[in-house]
């Protein structure tokens, strides 16, 4: 087909390109809750990535962000799922159980 070669040096740089672009998309890490705590955070939270919030518990908890960033409700056993839309030390809790905290720690 004419046309085909000049798509070949556009290709190759398309190859040499993707990996970086696929390595700045979010991502996605999840944070479960079990017995009443939240258990490790990821510690590689960038902004823009997704939350998944897993509720192993028979009990309700939420995930809600002291600066209103984000808050999920989470029925017993359900997942809820968050966007992390900032960088910075986001403190949250559970609105039920006031001893459930942490700090989510995201990366610009
Ligand atoms: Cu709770």
């Amino acid at each position: 087909m004419r046309g085909w070669p000049a798509f070949g040096p556009a290709a190759a740089l398309l190859l040499l390109v993707a990996p970086s672009l696929a390595a700045a998309t979010q991502r996605t890490h999840v944070v479960t809750i079990e017995k009443m705590k939240f258990g490790a955070l990821p510690a590689d939270v960038r902004a823009g990535d997704t939350i998944i919030w897993d509720n192993r518990d028979m009990f309700q908890h939420t995930a809600m962000a002291k600066d209103g960033s984000f808050n999920v409700d989470l029925p017993a056993g359900a997942k809820g799922k968050t966007v992390v839309r900032k960088a910075g030390a986001i403190a949250f809790m559970c609105k039920y159980h006031p001893g459930m905290r942490g700090v989510l720690k995201v990366a610009r």
